[in-house]
């Protein structure tokens, strides 16, 4: 089979790589190791930024979102006995919209169904091949028979653990890591939300998130030790958990249900730079990772998409390749500008093994955000990924 863009996963990067790249007449085949099914159901992100929803319009996958996605003026943080509103709209200018991920991938695949572009699930032993060179392919095998596809492009939006970054040779992408010793236990549960908008809880026993996918369904977090097994979290330890660590006016509105999914997140950032080797391009958490405090993972898989697919469908117009040579440094500054931020986000909202020391640091810096409408702003533009200029400014990109 020969097509121009290989694409190796059917997460939202390479789904939505796969839709732009359709609408520019650009041919992709996308290959996905595990079913549809599982796709489908995997519970991940649930709050966009506005470019991304405004770039799942611009694909014409946006029906669904429109209709039923939830619209937040603000979020929460409580601290030390207080609560204070982060206005994302009076300061940043726009609202989040919470809509989730599992959502997201279903009206990505049945968009990408529809228009009957290529798309293998259950994809067996995908390996990219011959992308340092001119004549790159991918090989797979699907019920027992191998297959390859011959392409101009590789497209490795398989997540961190794909097969994609680990084909390219050792120590041509440099990678750089930060750990956290914690993970994100999360439930969602047939519930109404706690709270009309986000709550995020500094507590010292631990962060929590109160957050939601509709008015019927809740999504809660509780930060635990990274070696935690789920075994060790029933229902109820979780619920009590949660309580602890939410402000108490929200403990005694909660309303457990039914639980739907509980499952335990590590939190590292990780870059790989260049996002590119040869004819083989990284998009989404293939080339980073970030704690998802920030809710910006799939945010920055949405906007890889975006400049891989403008840079790809340029190249075939043009046959210029001035827009893939500068693919990887346009997106690594907006990535890094995001891994910052989650960190910075994490680390302020976490319970973080220091000395009292820095835990005061903490509690300060919660205060001067909650006082400060500079700080506040700081905060709601970075969440928004709306990050303004003045004009003129020396070093404006
Ligand atoms: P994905 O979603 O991991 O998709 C990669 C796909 O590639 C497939 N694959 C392979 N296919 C073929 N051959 C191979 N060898 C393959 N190896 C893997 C996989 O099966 C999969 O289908 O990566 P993508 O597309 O880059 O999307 C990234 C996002 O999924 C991720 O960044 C977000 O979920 C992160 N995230 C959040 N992001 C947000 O923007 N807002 C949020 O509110 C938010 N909350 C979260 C999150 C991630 C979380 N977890 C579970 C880490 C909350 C949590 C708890
Ligand atoms: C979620 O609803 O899954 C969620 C919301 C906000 C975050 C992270 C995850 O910061």
């Amino acid at each position: 089979m020969r097509t121009q863009v290989g694409i190796v996963g059917a997460g939202p990067a390479g789904l939505f790589l796969s839709l732009l790249l359709h609408r520019a007449g650009v041919d992709c085949v996308v290959l996905e190791s595990r079913s549809r099914d599982y796709v489908e159901s995997r519970v991940r992100a649930g709050v966009l930024e506005p470019g991304t929803v405004d770039l799942l319009t611009f694909a014409q996958v946006g029906e669904r979102m429109q209709r039923d996605a939830l619209t937040h003026d603000g979020f929460a943080i409580a601290f030390d006995g207080r609560t204070f509103r982060v206005d994302l709209k009076g300061l940043g200018g726009a609202p989040v919209t919470v809509y989730g991920q599992t959502e997201i991938t279903q009206d990505l695949i049945a968009s990408r169904l529809k228009i009957g572009g290529g798309l293998v699930f259950e994809a067996e032993s995908v390996e990219p091949r011959d992308f340092a060179g001119d004549s790159p392919h991918v090989q797979y095998v699907k019920d027992g028979c191998t297959h390859e596809v011959a392409c101009d492009f590789i497209a490795g939006c398989d997540g961190s653990h794909g097969v994609s970054r680990a084909s390219v040779p050792a120590g041509a992408i440099a990678l750089y890591e930060r750990s956290l010793p914690f993970g994100w236990l999360g439930l969602l549960s047939e519930s109404p939300p706690v709270d009309e908008e986000l709550i995020y809880a500094r507590h010292e026993r631990g962060f929590a998130l109160c957050s939601m996918r509709s008015p019927h369904r809740s999504r809660y977090y509780v930060q635990c030790p990274i070696n935690d097994t789920l075994e060790a979290w029933p229902d109820a330890r979780f619920w009590d958990e949660l309580r602890r660590r939410i402000p108490r006016s929200a403990a005694e509105r909660l309303v457990t249900g039914p639980t739907l999914e509980k499952s335990i997140a590590p939190l590292r950032s990780f870059v790989a730079d260049p996002m590119r080797f040869g004819r083989l391009f990284l998009a989404g958490d293939a080339a980073h990772i970030v704690p998802p405090t920030g809710a910006k993972g799939l945010n920055l898989a949405v906007s890889d998409a975006g400049d891989l697919a403008v840079a790809l469908s340029h190249y075939y117009r043009s046959k210029d390749v001035g827009g893939l040579e500068a693919y990887s440094q346009t997106a690594l500054r907006r990535v890094w500008r995001a891994v910052r931020f989650s960190w910075w986000f994490t680390t302020l909202t976490h319970r973080l093994d220091e000395d009292l020391f820095g835990l005061k640091l903490q509690l300060a810096e919660l205060e001067y955000i909650a006082g400060s409408c500079a700080a506040a702003t700081a905060l709601a533009e970075n969440y928004l990924g709306r990050v303004s200029w003045p004009r003129g400014n020396v070093g404006t990109p």
